[in-house]
Order: structure tokens, then C-alpha cells, then sequence
């Protein structure tokens, strides 16, 4: 079976694929065990655990669009938690007030508010409980998700819903992930009751992720295909497609959140910016505040702690982390993929 017959094949089965469904998936597509030891398959030039695959044709063939739907999508570890939090705070200000003492950012994770489309909805099912979710129970709909724009575009077309897409140094994306799966040591990032787990493979190590990282064979990657995907997207459709770097939104916040606001046709008033919304609500989704509320230091989701969301958040810290040789290996293949798109870190 050719990988672009998938989905249609997959567009049979209702809310379970068939087990003969599944099992073609895994005979068919090409596969690689990453440094974890989980079997990861390749679908449409993206490598994804078994489970997250099956979630797409669920996405593709169920989803609908509504007209104001916004979604947060980025690579993992390259700033969605503060994309989601930023988001939510900005577009739903008229309903939940920066100053509430019941804001729903003081007492959620912002992982809790804005849903992955394929990890929290359409993970098994096609038939969602879209009312679970704060953010996709209310107007705008809010959505987040680690898919590529390769793999969001299909469902959305002819949709005039908005996408910003956040984009970090892949070496610090890269050092954020070792730290957040170190953290986590015991969560299983897949269903592996189908996409067996490899024993004896599991290594933390740095070096075995840097050397997976750069084959592309890590969850959601190739990295560069996956941020150029959503580049030349928001280069063709300016409208609905906003790409922002996370740098960017360090060195000059109160500059990118009236950007992502302008995009999200919520803009600032004059009366807002005097009366100091927008740093309102850069301090409410700042790393510091967030890490320091009582949910977010001790509340858990699927065996995460919400804490090993909150690190450091600096930009440039691989330095610390990443060899002359290492810094040059990825350079190098940074330099090529991105060559000629305009896209640079
Ligand atoms: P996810 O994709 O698993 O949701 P994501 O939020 O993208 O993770 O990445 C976590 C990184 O964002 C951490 O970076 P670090 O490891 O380099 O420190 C984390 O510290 C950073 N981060 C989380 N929340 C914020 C925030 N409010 N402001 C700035 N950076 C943040």
C-alpha cells in the first residue's frame, strides 16, 4: 500500500480502525526506533508514535472547521505553553478579565485549556468531547497542535480559520527536550500496546538525541520541514498563517503580542494600552508567574508534572550543552534545508 492511500483507506472505519487497518499501517510504512526505544512510522514525510498517526485520518475526516477557529501550532519544547496561555489570555479578555482572581490561567495549565487536536481529541476517536476543554467549548475556538502544516492544511482548506505557528533555535529546542524527557523518565509517549516498545533501548543520553534530531527521526520531525512547512504557509496565506519566533517574543514581547493580536483580529485599543492590558497580560502568561502558581507546581496531566513545563526559558542556553562539532553538524544541515527559503535562526 502507497503512503498517500492511507487516509482514504483509513476515511472506512468510524471511531475504531480496524485491527487489519492498523497492522497494514504498521507493515507499510517505513519505520526507525528512536533513542527511547518506541517505534516511530513515517506518514506523509513526518515520524510519528503509532497512536498520534492514527489520530489524523480521525482529524482529516471529522473535523470542521468553524470560521473564527484559531490554532496554536509549533514543534514540542519551542514555546507552546506560553503560545496557549498568550492566546487564551488575549482572544477571551472581554470574558475573563486580566485582573479576576479567577482568571482561568491562575488555576489551569494552559495544556488543560487549549486541547491538541490529535493528542487530547482526536486521539482514538472521531467523535470528540469538544466541551472537556475550556478553550474548545467557548468563541473563538481555540486548538493547539504539534502536527506540521503538511499535515493541518487538508482539513482547514477553504476555512478562513487562523494559525500561529511558534518557531525557537532549534538548538535550543533541541536541550529543552533532552531536559523534558529527562524529567519525565517514566511517562510513555505513545500507545504502545500496538507499536511494541523496544526493550533495552532507552537512552537519555544527549548524544543520542542530538544523532536522531539531526537524521529528522525524532516525534514530529524532520525539524526543518516541519518549521519551513508553516514559513512558506504564512509566506503564501499572510492572512491565516502568522509564523513568530520565540526569540522574538523574548526580546520584545509587548511588540509580538500586539502582532499576534492584529493577526487575531483582537487588536489593542488605545483605551487598552493605557490602561496597561498588554502588560497585563505579558505578566499574567510570564514564565515566572506561571511557574510559580500552585497548579502549575504541582498538578500532573497523563503522568507529566505540569512544572517540567517551566524551565528556564533562554535563549542561546545549548551553549552550555552542545560541542564545537555538534553546533557545526547542525549548522551545516540547518544551512541546507533552509537554504533559499528566507526562513533563518
Ligand atoms: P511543549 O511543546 O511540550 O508544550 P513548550 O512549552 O513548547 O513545550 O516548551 C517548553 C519550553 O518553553 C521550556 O524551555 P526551556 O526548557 O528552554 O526552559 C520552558 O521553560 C519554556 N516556557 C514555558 N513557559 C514559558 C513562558 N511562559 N515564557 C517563556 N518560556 C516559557
Amino acid at each position: 500500500m502507497d503512503e498517500k492511500d492511507i487516509p482514504r483507506n483509513l476515511r472506512e472505519e468510524e471511531d475504531s480502525l480496524s485491527e487489519e487497518t492498523k497492522s497494514l499501517i504498521s507493515s507499510s510504512l517505513p519505520w526507525e526506533i528512536d533513542y527511547l526505544g518506541n517505534k516511530l512510522f513515517k506518514y506523509q514525510g513526518y515520524w510519528y508514535y503509532e497512536d498520534i498517526l492514527l489520530s489524523i485520518p480521525n482529524f482529516h475526516t471529522s473535523f470542521q472547521p468553524q470560521e473564527t477557529d484559531i490554532i496554536v501550532a509549533s514543534f514540542p519544547k519551542s514555546g507552546t505553553t506560553w503560545l496557549k496561555a498568550l492566546t487564551f489570555a488575549l482572544v477571551q479578555r472581554s470574558k475573563h478579565s486580566l485582573v479576576d482572581h479567577d482568571h482561568p490561567l491562575l488555576s489551569h495549565n494552559p495544556h488543560e485549556i487549549v486541547p491538541y487536536l490529535e493528542l487530547d481529541l482526536y486521539l482514538k476517536t472521531s467523535k470528540p468531547d469538544l466541551t472537556k476543554f475550556l478553550s474548545s467549548s467557548l468563541s473563538p475556538r481555540l486548538f493547539s497542535t504539534h502536527m506540521s502544516f503538511d499535515a493541518l492544511k487538508a482539513p482547514l482548506k477553504e476555512s478562513s480559520c487562523k494559525i500561529v505557528y511558534v518557531c525557537r533555535n532549534v538548538k535550543d529546542v533541541l536541550v529543552s527536550l533532552w531536559h523534558f524527557l529527562n524529567a519525565n523518565k517514566g511517562v510513555e509517549w505513545g500507545d504502545f500496546s500496538q507499536s511494541e516498545k523496544i526493550s533495552g533501548v532507552d537512552d537519555h543520553s544527549f548524544e543520542a538525541m542530538f544523532e536522531s534530531f539531526c537524521n529528522g527521526v525524532t516525534l514530529y520531525g524532520p525539524f526543518e520541514d516541519h518549521a519551513l512547512s508553516y514559513w512558506q504557509g504564512s509566506l503564501e496565506d499572510p492572512k491565516h498563517v502568522l509564523f513568530m519566533m520565540y526569540e522574538e517574543f523574548k526580546a520584545d514581547p509587548r511588540t509580538q503580542i500586539k502582532r499576534l493580536a492584529e493577526f487575531l483580529d483582537c487588536p489593542f485599543t488605545k483605551e487598552e494600552e493605557d490602561n496597561g492590558s498588554v502588560d497585563k497580560i505579558l505578566e499574567l502568561c510570564s514564565l515566572s508567574n506561571l511557574s510559580s502558581l500552585e497548579i502549575n507546581k504541582t498538578g500532573t496531566l497523563d503522568g507529566v508534572d505540569f512544572k517540567t513545563y517551566f524551565r528556564k526559558g533562554q535563549v542561546g542556553d545549548w551553549k552550555s550543552y552542545m560541542t564545537p562539532e555538534m553546533v557545526n553538524q547542525i549548522d551545516i544541515i540547518i544551512e541546507e534545508k533552509l537554504k533559499g527559503s528566507g526562513l533563518k535562526f
